[in-house]
């Protein structure tokens, strides 16, 4: 079995986060037949790993063996020095079950708030794994640092965006047009990793 994926192969991609999977069909640029979990109505599996990586794996593994395709699972999250790393695995989870970025990022706020540091240091992580249906799997992490800002700015992008400042810029992620978001993120410096191993 070849690990190369040649353009126009189908692939699943393995996300119920249509955030993600917007930045990912931007990153795969029409290079591949793409369907979502959604459209082949994929159950969201549990994730029960304690790394980015295992996560990835996790979901991607799913995808493939229930669908019959190659699938590309992202896991990723906003990991806070100040925090220990948290939210980190468990981003998703700090936005409760109506899955609100808001209370998120309140939540974010006050844990910061109730450390009495005042270092504003985070990172994003994101892991991606592909999957072959009943075969290998591959996955690589990126990452990309930067700093905390508080009240939210910017109305672009998903999730932790609007607080989120990539390293060297003045801009959060959140106010970033999604091409130059794109450029430097954590899930463009994983694609990339995948690129070399896989395109
Ligand atoms: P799937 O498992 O279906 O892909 P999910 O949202 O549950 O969707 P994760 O478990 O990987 O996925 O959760 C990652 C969370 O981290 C996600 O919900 C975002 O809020 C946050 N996150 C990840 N990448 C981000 C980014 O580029 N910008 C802002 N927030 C991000």
């Amino acid at each position: 079995m070849s690990l190369f994926l040649d353009p126009g192969t189908r692939l699943v991609a393995a996300t119920h986060n249509p955030g993600k999977a917007r930045e990912l069909a931007a990153l795969l640029e029409g290079r591949f037949d793409v369907v979502s979990a959604a459209e082949l109505g994929l159950r969201e599996p549990e994730e029960p790993e304690s790394t980015f990586v295992g996560n990835a794996i996790v979901k991607a593994r799913a995808a493939a063996d229930a669908s019959g395709l190659i699938a590309l699972a992202d896991d990723s999250g906003l990991c806070v020095a100040a925090l220990g790393g948290q939210p980190g695995i468990h981003s998703a989870r700090w936005a409760g079950p109506t899955k609100d970025f808001g209370h998120a990022i309140d939540l974010v706020e006050s844990r910061l708030a109730d450390t009495e540091s005042d270092d504003v240091s985070a990172w994003f992580v994101c892991a991606l794994a592909v999957a072959w249906p009943n075969g290998p799997v591959v996955a690589v992490e990126g990452r990309i640092d930067g700093a905390l800002t508080f009240p939210r700015r910017g109305g672009r992008g998903f999730g932790y965006d609007p607080i989120f400042i990539p390293e060297g810029g003045a801009l959060t992620f959140g106010e970033m047009d999604p091409g130059a978001k794109d450029a430097i993120s954590h899930r463009a410096r994983a694609f990339a990793a995948l690129k070399a191993a896989l395109f």
